[in-house]
């Protein structure tokens, strides 16, 4: 029999850990945090772009573990805003900030644009690491269009804003299983695992 790939993701975020563990529910993959992500010096993430973000989490906190570490680096990009918020997207509104008050900037920064002014991209790079040594850095993205006020509940972050064309909904209006089949962190972790599956 194969042996089960193990992954253990690098991540401060309870959201990329739950939709992360329900992809890897029926495949052949154990998946948990980090144990102790807490405890371990923390990556300072300031790079200007998302890969070598991800690339530098997963490469810093391999060197805790045996195990295969993985990480992501993840955000939102409006290009009508020059890329905002980017790479910059969990402290958009300040560190301590809610998801509420980083809708309510994007919205004021976006008041009175419209068309194709109001697309939008979610970008996903994952890199996968072991004891200092990088084994994959993947990456894909979702497009979209950015809604006038916040619509559904589900998902996390900017979901409720994020309006889907394909499915003609926000991504906080999708179920969790349909959003991680059209999103950024799910087809850049289809990707991953078919570069670390043996
Ligand atoms: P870690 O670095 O510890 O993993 P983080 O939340 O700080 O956690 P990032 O630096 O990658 O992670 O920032 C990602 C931010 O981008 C996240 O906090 C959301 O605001 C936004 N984001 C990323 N993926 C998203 C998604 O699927 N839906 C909604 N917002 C998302």
């Amino acid at each position: 029999m194969p042996a089960r790939v193990k992954l253990l993701l690098a991540s401060s975020n309870a959201n990329k850990l739950r939709e992360y563990r329900s992809m890897a529910e029926g495949c052949a993959i154990e998946l948990d945090l980090l144990p102790r992500f807490r405890e371990l010096p923390a990556f300072p993430e300031d790079a200007p772009t998302f890969a070598e973000n991800a690339a530098g989490k997963a490469l810093h906190y391999s060197r805790s573990s045996e195990e295969i570490i993985f990480a992501d680096d993840s955000g939102l990009v409006v290009p009508a805003l020059d890329g905002a918020p980017g790479v910059h997207s969990a402290r958009y509104a300040g560190e301590n900030a809610s998801d509420a008050k980083r809708i309510d900037k994007l919205l004021t920064e976006m008041r009175g644009m419209k068309g194709d002014n109001r697309r939008a991209r979610f970008v996903c790079v994952i890199a996968a690491a072991r004891a200092g040594r990088m084994l994959a850095v993947v990456s894909d993205s979702a497009e979209g269009v950015i809604a006038d006020e916040p619509l559904g509940h589900a998902g996390f972050g900017y979901d409720p804003i994020f309006y889907f064309p394909p499915r003609g909904k926000t991504f906080a209006e999708l179920r969790e299983a349909e959003k991680n089949e059209v999103s950024h962190r799910g087809k850049a972790f289809r990707k991953l695992l078919a570069a670390v599956s043996p």
